[in-house]
């Protein structure tokens, strides 16, 4: 399954049996993993050594290895502004598409787990945009960067074998859905003249498309009226936006908003990332999501790693992990923290529905018998996620309204979280 993935890949002779140059062997392995091929990624190599596995290291090991050929900068190309451009920026792209969107003047489509949902440029509601023959039907060339996974609206256009497809690609997964995308290093903008018309149009949509799930600011005239009838009104409005129960649309709202650029945010690959992908605007944060095979394995992990990594140096900042049940569940072995490691700066912020639900927007929920559905989709479940957290020894809360898990987010965090938000299916 990975193999594709892989630059180069060997089997080495056990050290001793054969005439092995073996700084060779690295340089060779490290310059496929640079790009030497032009794709840069990763490479594997089977290192066979005999038991009992453990003993002075060998003389050859001390050679400092020699200067990295890294992939030439020859296989950046520069764009002429001509046709009509849109900039799609999937999993992984960071802010290099907001340059080249800013730079040819063109819309940035960014998915959230893209890292570059932000700028001037940027267009909310893309996948109705895209729909619209106006607008993504008269689309002539996308310029993709990072690997886009999270609508079929983006799939659909690069699919389109009218459409011009360039694909920068830094590493991992080639990418050509229309059968003639051309992949680059990198890309620049010509001189030129921009079109307005075409920008103007998508901004002018976009702008119409932007969700705002603010709270309406508290009604001064009924609070301090005169008249007991509307200022009870406008208390009673006041306490039910205050007890609003969540849902996923205020979830993933409340953390955007918490998150700020010395925090990290990573999404598992369940139903809230579609749903922040649909209604959150744009913000420089650092956003992250293993979204190669949209996997629901190992997020936990990853969401550990991310801590860990970004507060070496005692380097401020919270990781939040926004994730479903299930996909908590499928790793809930990565709370067990290693006693001798620092302890992650982590905020697990679980939707808890009980299992599966984005499984309930798929064709076959219209047609299986619901008890199908839910045994073979859905996975129900009654796990008991603060026994959880306790057994692991991490503090748990569960917080059913946006005033409360506004609290949690801001207060300081010390050591692992595990913040459950009910959810109805
Ligand atoms: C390793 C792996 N196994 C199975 C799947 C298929 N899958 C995709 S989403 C999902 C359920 C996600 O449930 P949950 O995390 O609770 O999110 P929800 O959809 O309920 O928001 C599953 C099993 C997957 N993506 N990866
Ligand atoms: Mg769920």
């Amino acid at each position: 399954m990975f193999a594709p993935f892989a630059r180069f890949e060997t089997d080495a002779p056990v050290p001793g049996d054969a005439d092995t140059d073996w700084a060779a062997l690295a340089a060779e392995a490290v310059a496929a993993a640079m790009g030497a091929d032009g794709i840069r990624g990763p490479v594997h190599l089977n290192l066979p050594l005999r038991e009992p596995l453990s003993g002075p290291l060998p003389a050859v090991l001390d050679a400092a290895p020699g200067p990295v050929p890294v992939a030439a900068a020859s296989d950046a190309v520069v764009l002429e502004r001509g046709p009509r451009t849109v900039v799609i920026a999937g999993a992984d792209a960071g802010p290099a598409a907001e340059e080249v969107a800013y730079a040819g003047s063109w819309p940035l489509i960014a998915e959230i787990v893209s890292g570059a949902r932000y700028g001037r440029l940027l267009v909310h509601g893309y996948r109705r945009l895209l729909r619209a023959e106006e607008l993504g039907g008269r689309v002539e060339r996308a310029v993709v960067l990072g690997h886009p996974t999270l609508s079929r609206e983006v799939a659909g256009l690069l699919s389109r074998t009218d459409v011009e497809v360039v694909a920068v690609r830094r590493g991992g997964e080639a990418l050509d859905l229309n059968g003639r995308t051309r992949a680059v290093g990198a890309v620049g903008v010509a001189e030129g003249e921009r079109d307005r018309v075409w920008l103007g149009a998508w901004m002018e949509a976009s702008a119409a498309e932007a969700v705002d799930l603010s709270e309406a600011a508290p009604d001064q005239g009924g609070l301090f009226s005169p008249d007991p009838e509307a200022r009870g009104r406008a208390v009673k409005a006041e306490l039910d936006a205050v007890r609003r129960p969540l849902d996923r649309e205020l979830l993933v709202d409340a953390v955007w908003r918490a998150t700020w650029p010395h925090d990290r945010l990573l999404f598992g690959s369940s139903r809230l990332v579609r749903v922040a992908d649909a209604v959150l605007g744009g913000k420089k944060v650092p956003v992250h999501a293993n979204r190669g095979l949209a996997g629901i394995d190992g997020t936990v992990a990853t969401g550990i790693g991310i801590a860990v990594a970004s507060q070496e140096g005692g380097a401020p900042g919270v990781t939040r992990v926004l994730l479903g049940d299930v996909a908590l569940l499928h790793d809930v072995g990565s709370l067990l923290l290693p006693a001798d490691e620092p302890a992650p700066r982590i905020q697990v912020i679980v939707g808890n529905d009980g299992g599966g639900t984005i499984f309930d927007a798929l064709e076959v929920a219209g047609v299986a018998p619901a008890s199908d559905l839910d045994r073979a989709f859905y996975t129900p479940h009654s796990a008991d996620l603060a026994a959880l957290a306790a057994a692991y020894g991490w503090e748990h809360r569960r917080v059913t309204t946006r005033t409360a898990l506004d609290q949690v987010l801001v207060a300081p965090v010390a050591g692992p979280q595990l913040i459950e938000v009910p959810l109805e299916r």
